[in-house]
């Protein structure tokens, strides 16, 4: 299944209960354009619960930052893939071969530069070129909305590549802050669902990039 830029958010689903998180995304369903999950919700209830969201009909982002060398993060991607996800998000940082062996078995979006502060230590300085050597494997990055100056940078440099961008809300990062600087959509996560009404932020949040 491909993104398609409809609400352009895509929901970072960090809860830690699948049930929870399984009825969570069928009330936003209609709102979001994708699911990404992570660690918290992988760790607690297995890959296995990507083929339980599949159903809602939205794809379904691997956010495994994968990091290890070529052979063994080819691997994890295909068992992501195997297990339901469209894409998986890997680290670019680790070089050309291990972006390579990953696309080879999974459409990936690797990270450029990550959202917290301490990501301008020593990913900034690399994400231009992280990105560049993306562009030949990858369907898109990951840039920081709490910087919406460096996703313009990176449009720069990737061109046509998707650019997916978290650190919305919670981080800081103004809502359509990102999508004004370039990015296709925003990644949000405790936004929608440490709200008091996920569903009501959803709609607000999608109603507000839909316009942009
Ligand atoms: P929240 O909107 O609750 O801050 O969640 C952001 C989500 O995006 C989390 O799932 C986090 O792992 C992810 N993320 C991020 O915050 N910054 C990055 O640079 C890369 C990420 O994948």
């Amino acid at each position: 299944m491909n993104l398609e830029k409809r609400s352009r958010v895509i929901l970072a689903l960090d809860l830690e209960e699948k049930a929870e998180a399984l009825a969570l995304c069928e009330q936003v369903v209609e709102h979001i354009d994708g699911i990404k999950v992570g660690y918290p919700l992988v760790l607690a209830s297995g890959l296995e619960v990507m083929e339980e969201l599949r159903v809602l009909g939205k794809p379904i982002i691997a956010d495994l930052k994968v990091a290890d060398i070529p052979e063994i993060s080819s691997r994890i991607c295909r068992r992501a893939v195997e297990s339901g996800a469209d894409y998986v998000i890997i680290h670019g940082f680790l070089g050309r071969d291990v972006v390579e062996s990953c696309s080879k078995v999974a459409r990936v979006f690797v990270v450029a530069e990550m959202s917290h502060p301490g990501a301008v230590e020593f990913m900034a300085p690399k994400a231009e070129k992280i990105a560049a050597m993306a562009k030949a494997y990858a369907q898109g990055i990951v840039a920081p909305a709490t910087r919406p100056q460096r996703i313009r940078e990176l449009r720069k440099v990737v061109g046509n590549l998707l650019i997916i961008s978290p650190g919305v809300k919670a981080q800081g990062g103004a809502l359509g802050g990102a999508i004004k600087a370039g990015a296709d959509f925003e990644i949000i996560g405790r936004g929608i669902y440490a709200d008091e009404d996920p569903v009501a932020r959803a709609r607000e949040f999608s109603e507000a990039l839909r316009n942009l």
